[in-house]
């Protein structure tokens, strides 16, 4: 029997498994090079942790490592139903919120270490976390495509830590009610874009796709965001926020620390801001998690189901 265990948060409605003790040994490489690790030799671990029965598809995970640099908080790598994911921004909002219910931090500035780069978290008195992100930038502006249900639509492809296909203009109103509707939707625009070919740079797999319809809580977009195992995301998506703050930026339509509200398709909200950098953009994300278990997960090798169900 292996016990594992995790403190779960929800940040805007979406779920993380923070994994704080019984995870795998990934050496001591680059969170780059430990993906690989995890990917290769433990991804039953993955899957034991966030899919059914213990999990579900929304659940995402976040296995917490000891940082390559001492100056930074952790490491982290963060995983879901179907795989690992580069960057999260809720997960790290709610790693942050972990840290803080364990007591190993206090308010101010923190490094953590993911696959794709350093980001900074910033803890303030009343549990707010301000993620200052990986360098973002959109990739192609407008690129055609033919959905059966759809005709042809133009979405923007862009890079905030994951890489997401951005289109406006699908949605008079995004309600939750109407989810299967957009997963169905959503889901026919990434199979258009793999039977074409259209990928992020250097051939890299567009696994989000994002679209946006107006504000319904004084934010200033709405948007829905189907994941890679598409589950949709209940928060307003950290990553996906940062691509849209590079196409904003790209195209005039939003100037450096100006604030951007954006909502999810459950209502929650983060705040975006960027600072220029580069081609592209610094951006930083706002919002806040909540604890809401603390629990052991026990892996017994008799459960014909202790991996969980995989898709
Ligand atoms: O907040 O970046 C995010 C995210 C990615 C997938 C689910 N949430």
């Amino acid at each position: 029997m292996k016990r594992v265990r995790v403190i779960d948060s929800h940040t805007g409605g979406e779920p993380t498994r923070v994994v704080i003790e019984g995870g795998p040994d990934l050496g001591s490489g680059s969170m780059a090079e430990r993906l690989e690790k995890f990917r290769s030799h433990h991804d039953d671990f993955r899957s034991a942790v966030v899919n059914e029965p213990r999990g579900s598809d929304v659940m995402v995970g976040a296995l917490l490592l000891p940082p390559v640099d001492n100056a930074a908080s952790t490491g982290v790598i963060f995983f879901n139903n179907v795989g690992y994911l580069g960057m999260c921004g809720h997960g790290a909002i709610g790693v942050m919120a972990v840290l803080d219910y364990l007591k190993r931090i206090k308010p101010g500035a923190h490094q953590i270490e993911t696959p794709v780069g350093t980001v900074t978290a910033t803890l303030t008195a009343t549990n707010e976390v301000t993620i200052t992100n990986v360098a973002s930038y959109r990739y192609r502006k407008a690129v055609p495509l033919e959905v059966a249900d759809l005709g042809t639509i133009h979405g923007d492809i862009a890079w905030g830590g994951n890489w997401f296909f951005l289109v406006d203009g699908l949605a008079e109103k995004l309600l939750v009610q109407d989810a299967e509707h957009w997963t169905s939707v959503t889901s026919q625009i990434r199979a258009a874009l793999e039977r074409d070919g259209i990928s992020g740079e250097n051939g890299a797999e567009i696994d989000h796709i994002e679209i946006f319809g107006p504000g319904l809580n004084g934010g200033d977009s709405r948007n829905f965001v189907l994941c890679p195992g598409k589950a949709y995301d209940r928060s307003p998506c950290g990553t996906g926020t940062s691509a849209k703050l590079a196409c904003l930026a790209a195209d005039g339509k939003l100037k450096p620390r100006e604030v951007w509200k954006q909502e999810s398709i459950v209502g929650s909200q983060f705040e975006g801001r960027f600072e220029w950098e580069g081609e592209g953009v610094r951006p930083s994300i706002t919002g806040r998690a909540y604890v809401n278990a603390e629990c052991v997960l026990v892996l017994d090798p008799e459960d014909p189901f202790c991996w969980g169900i995989r898709r």
